[in-house]
């Protein structure tokens, strides 16, 4: 969709930071990161919500956020996937987040350090 931001860093028209591509699948650091390592895996077909996007392009999206977390040596994440402005969606392409919920010591591994 030409004016979809995702559907840009998809094709390459804005830059992200990238670290997994297939030929369905995209996935790059989020740009407002919650914790350090904050990503989105998103599909390549654009759907602003879930019930927007057939499930075989949606095949790759839960197991490719699994093997970040794994690449990640995460223990502690939270995959999460928003609908509608009131469950908080922003950008309507169906994206998953997976944040990385580091301990309480660690802080969340942005901004200032916590000690
Ligand atoms: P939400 O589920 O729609 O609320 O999340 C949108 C996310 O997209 C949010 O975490 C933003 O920081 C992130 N994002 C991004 O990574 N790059 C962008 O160019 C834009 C938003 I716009």
């Amino acid at each position: 969709m030409a004016a979809c931001i995702f559907c840009k860093i998809i094709r390459g028209e804005i830059p992200s930071m990238k670290i997994f591509e297939s030929e369905k699948t995209l996935a790059f650091l989020d740009i407002g990161p919650l914790s350090r390592g904050h990503s989105l895996v998103i599909p390549k077909y654009h759907g602003a919500k879930l019930h927007d996007v057939p499930d075989d392009q949606l095949s790759e999206v839960l197991s490719v956020a699994r093997k970040i977390a794994i690449a990640q040596g995460l223990e502690d994440y939270n995959i999460l996937q928003n609908n509608g402005r009131i469950a908080h969606q922003v950008v309507d392409h169906v994206h998953f987040h997976v944040i990385p919920k580091p301990n309480e010591s660690e802080g969340l591994g942005i901004g200032w350090p916590t000690k």
